[in-house]
């Protein structure tokens, strides 16, 4: 331990630590703009290039940055003379002095971490207006927009991608006045490796990096009087939209969720949680063949499109594990455009098919040409969280007080098991509860497989199945993914079946969903709340849901048939 003063305020702190941890102890807030500690997540961006936590540490006789600056015995720091005010208020002038002037119009107006840190240090006006760096914008993905010309060089991004995702698609590029963090040579990001993970954009301050906007598209097909335009929400969405309308964090909204899609005009709104029953009647099924068959293990649960796009550039030899089944949003999709389409007596061309999903890699997903039918998409646009909570606003609606109101049917009705696909270990629980009960032929007492359970990064548990002892291994973020698959591409481990969510902490920690801001607690507590959201249910098991049943009654035959291989599952390729 160590001896030093804050401001006058003497403090006893252990030894190796930073300035901005001792500040952070003391209740001294140096506000920073590179600096970002996801410690849940091992991600700690320490670049100190934006200089903003400059302090006075007078024993250097220097201003030091605060954030890699450790305490010392006996270190007397200022936080608050003018001296340190005025070098971090000069720090954001020089960023704002080649900063696109256009918050107004900006994506990210009143969410960017540099417009709050310009109003947090009162400045007025902008200095120094001379050259300013001019690149086009990126908008070469269905996905993905990059604007450089908003890039304050803080490398978040950069350590995201290639530390905690190990993608390695940006970094730094150029020198001096022209410096910014992109992608090799500045191609174009379809043009990359990118997963679409979106984490990057989730960490970016400023609008360097934000998703493609589809909300004038969605607006555009309600209002279209010849379009019937279904809406499905994601298991993770009721769980976060509501912090977009100041509630409290980790607070279940499906209810207003569902009376906010009603009244914005959509014509059905359905539950993306159904397609996630119907799931894993295949995938479990899948898994039961694959073990009954001596064929291809483990089998990788299907759900997540920024791993597929990370086994097809990465891992290319094990293309052969992921399951066959169409993620639950594109199943959805496809049974919208076919069996709803039938029974409402509808053209499936006049059918719009909206997907609110709290990941950006989904928008890309919904365009990939092994999932659209005789040239149409299954799904045809995809918002994230953010995108749906801008378009209740602009509808005027008061989200927080809403009354509730259930799905419409027959794709509305969903179990607990759906609902935890939401959170990282949520598609092999619900699916070890279907196979479970299938290879037993015995009911399951308890339902809750808390060996899969957590948030670390990557998991390991075994289940016991009629004497069978199923081995399955949970990775969340693409960098415990990388370490999951070499293990298993070595021959070092031997799993049955596997869970990758490109996310950490899985869908709810999205790239799509509400800004975190650095603080992880913010997914553990959407996670808590959709274990409740599973417990509240009736049904908790998919192969109980009576819709999905009655959907293989009247429509596709057996579970794994051939209808159902048809119109349910896919192929991926090298
Ligand atoms: Fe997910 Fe999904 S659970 S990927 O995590 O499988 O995005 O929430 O909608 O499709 O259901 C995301 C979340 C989904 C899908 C489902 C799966
Ligand atoms: Fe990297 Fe994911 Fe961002 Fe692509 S979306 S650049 S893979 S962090």
């Amino acid at each position: 331990m160590v001896n030093i003063k804050i401001n006058d305020q003497p403090l006893t702190v252990p030894e190796g630590i930073t300035i901005l941890e001792a500040a952070q102890k003391a209740g001294v807030r140096i506000p920073t703009l590179c600096h970002l500690d996801l410690h849940d997540i091992k991600m700690i961006n320490q670049t100190a290039s934006c200089r903003v936590c400059m302090v006075e540490a007078p024993g250097r006789d220097s201003l030091v940055p605060a954030c890699v600056t450790k305490v010392t015995d006996g270190m007397e720091i200022r936080t608050d003379s003018i001296r340190a005010i005025t070098a971090r208020r000069m720090a954001v002038e020089l960023l704002l002095s080649n900063h696109p002037n256009e918050c107004f119009t900006c994506p990210k107006n009143l969410e960017c971490e540099l417009q709050s840190l310009a109003k947090e240090l009162g400045i007025r006006e902008i200095k120094w207006n001379g050259e300013k760096i001019n690149y086009p914008k990126d908008v070469s993905s269905e996905a993905i927009i990059r604007d450089v010309n908003k890039c304050i060089y803080c490398r978040r991004c950069e350590t995201m991608c290639n530390e905690v995702q190990t993608c390695g698609i940006l970094s730094g590029i150029g020198r001096g006045f022209n410096a910014f963090v992109g992608t090799a040579f500045n191609i174009p990001i379809v043009e990359s490796s990118c997963t679409y993970c979106g984490q990057c954009v989730a960490v970016c301050p400023t609008a360097a990096l934000t998703e493609v906007n589809y909300t004038n598209k969605v607006w555009e097909a309600i209002n279209d009087p010849d379009k019937h335009v279904v809406v499905q929400t994601a298991p993770a969405i009721r769980v976060a939209i509501g912090e977009l309308f100041d509630m409290e964090i980790g607070t279940i909204v499906t209810g207003k969720l569902v009376t906010a899609l009603k009244r914005m005009g959509f014509d059905a709104v359905f539950d993306t949680d159904f397609g996630a029953d119907l799931t894993i009647i295949e995938e479990a099924s899948e898994l039961i063949d694959r073990i009954k068959n001596n064929k291809t293990l483990p089998m990788l649960t299907s759900c997540c499109p920024a791993w597929i796009k990370f086994i097809e550039h990465q891992f290319p030899e094990l293309i052969e594990i992921p399951s066959t089944c169409k993620s639950p949003h594109i199943m959805f999709g496809t049974i919208v455009k076919t069996y709803y389409a039938e029974k409402k007596g509808l053209n499936p061309k006049d059918i719009v098919v909206v997907s609110v999903m709290p990941c950006i890699a989904k928008k890309a997903e919904a365009e990939r040409p092994e999932l659209t039918k005789d040239n149409h998409n299954n799904v045809d646009l995809v918002i994230t969280t953010r995108e749906l909570g801008a378009m209740i606003k602009e509808a005027g609606i008061d989200f927080a007080n809403l009354p509730d109101s259930d799905f419409d049917n027959p794709l509305g009705e969903s179990t607990g098991a759906s609902v935890i696909f939401g959170t990282t270990g949520g598609v092999i629980e619900a699916a070890i509860r279907t196979v479970y009960e299938w290879m037993t032929g015995e009911e399951l007492d308890e339902v809750e497989f808390t060996q899969l359970r957590g948030i670390k990064g990557l998991r390991e548990a075994t289940v016991d199945i009629a004497g069978r002892k199923l081995r399955i291994g949970i990775a969340n973020g693409l960098g415990n993914a990388r370490r999951l698959l070499e293990s298993i591409r070595d021959g070092k481990e031997k799993y049955d079946a596997i869970e990758i969510m490109a996310c950490p902490g899985g869908c709810i920690g999205g790239g799509g969903q509400p800004y975190h801001h650095g603080n992880y607690e913010v997914v553990k507590k959407r996670q808590e709340a959709l274990y409740r959201e599973d417990r509240n249910k009736k049904l908790r098991k998919s192969h109980e849901n009576p819709f999905v049943k009655k959907l293989y009654e009247e429509y596709l035959g057996k579970p794994y048939g051939q209808k159902a291989h048809d119109l349910l599952h896919t192929h991926y390729e090298k």
